[in-house]
């Protein structure tokens, strides 16, 4: 008798499934029904991430590491595409490098000194083709990218084409880049059923949308959609395992002289403004412009805390992301400190006349002085 695990079994579930919805004619008709497949398989991939985690040996072992400084970003590419050379490039740390695959073997931080902030990196083992299914060092690197700010994809110029591959990967493990959460909002209720609610003229209909909820397992809720969605965003809205985070390409080794056209658009990304940096971290060409890159794309101002009794100055800088507010600068310095601020005064670029007197529902703005009072 041929014994077939469970892993089988879900694998040949997602085929069947994945058959019957390329099958299926896509109309008003059969919409309702290729929705809850549609469901269902996303159901089915989660299960196969979490049936493999067991028994292999992947998921634990030695790649907790402590998030450190303003941020955390992970260097993500194919083996030997220079991500430990980078990381010793850009940050205090000694990851080794050598000419063969598979060097580094675990997590080795190191943290990154830019305009005021301290910004922590993380160098991984190489990512492989099947990485989900725990090839290499696949899922533990992937469960490292999850808590990460923001994720680089880094190859070599022999390789642009592993851009695509990692994005899809990533993508296909509930990592979703330069992607908003979707705009769903789902509030739970212990019964009544599903209720949907929409403002937007939906591609989807109504009792599409409920049923797609009851197959992610909802079975009481008021569902509202504040945006235009398709199948893809509505079984993510559902889904409790994604995780949005900003991305960005690059390229290394452009010293070794191939086609480094700057003109080449990575796959996969939408109205974030993509953008793929080109450089040599052996070289050291194009690292002042990536610290830049990533600076921005971590949408980081500075802005200087004056004290009461101080003139204003740029001594007492701190790292806030853009479009905070100085109330909720106030809240990060402390609830106490918070409390009896109302109001601020500011210097700098945007302030009107130094000294300028703001409410704290003032946005931070790159190089703001703020004394509240
Ligand atoms: N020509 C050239 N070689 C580079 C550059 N950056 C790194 N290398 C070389 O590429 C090889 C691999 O570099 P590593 O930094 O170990 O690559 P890695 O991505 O950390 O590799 P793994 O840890 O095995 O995944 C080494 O021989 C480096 O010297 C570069 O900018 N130009
Ligand atoms: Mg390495």
């Amino acid at each position: 008798m041929v014994h077939i695990g469970t892993t089988e079994l879900i694998h040949m579930q997602i085929k069947r499934i994945e058959k019957e919805i390329r099958d299926t004619p896509y109309h008003k008709a059969t919409e309702h029904h290729i929705g809850k497949l549609r469901a269902k398989l996303s159901i089915l991939r989660e299960k196969l991430q979490g049936s493999e985690k067991v028994g292999k040996g992947g998921g634990t072992g030695g790649y907790a590491v402590k998030k450190q400084g303003d941020a955390t970003i992970i260097l993500i590419g194919p083996p030997s595409a220079g991500k430990s050379t980078l990381l010793n490039r850009l940050t205090n740390a000694r990851s080794k490098v050598a000419p063969y695959a598979f060097t580094t073997v675990s997590v080795i931080p190191g943290m990154m000194e830019y305009k005021n902030a301290r910004i922590q990196i993380l160098d991984v083992p190489g990512l492989i083709e099947g990485a989900e299914e725990g090839k290499g060092r696949g899922r533990e690197v992937l469960s490292v990218a999850r808590g990460a700010d923001l994720v680089v994809i880094l190859t070599d110029i022999a390789r642009i084409d592993a851009i695509e591959r990692i994005t899809k990967t990533l993508e296909k493990n509930g990592i979703r880049l330069n992607k908003d959460k979707p705009n769903v909002n789902v509030d739970k209720k212990l019964q009544g059923g599903i209720l949907i609610r929409s403002n937007i003229k939906q591609h989807l209909d109504k009792e599409t949308v409920k049923s797609v909820a009851m197959e992610m397992g909802i079975k009481n809720a008021e569902i509202t959609v504040n945006e235009k969605i398709d199948f893809e965003r509505l079984i993510d809205a559902f889904s409790a395992n994604r995780v949005y985070i900003p991305t960005m390409s690059v390229v290394n080794k452009v010293d070794l002289g191939q086609s480094t056209s700057n003109n080449y658009q990575p796959p996969n990304t939408n109205h974030h403004s993509p953008h793929t940096l080109f450089i040599s971290a052996e070289k050291g060409i194009g690292l002042e412009e990536l610290k830049e890159a990533i600076w921005e794309k971590l949408e980081f101002v500075t802005v200087f805390l004056i004290r009461q009794d101080e003139e204003p100055s740029e001594k007492n800088p701190i790292i806030v992301k853009k479009g905070k507010t100085l109330h909720d600068i106030a809240e990060e310095i402390g609830t106490e400190f918070a409390e009896n601020k109302k109001r601020a005064k500011i210097w700098g670029p945007t302030a009107k006349f130094p000294g300028q007197e703001v409410s704290l529902s003032t946005k931070a703005q790159e190089g703001l002085q703020v004394r509240f009072v």
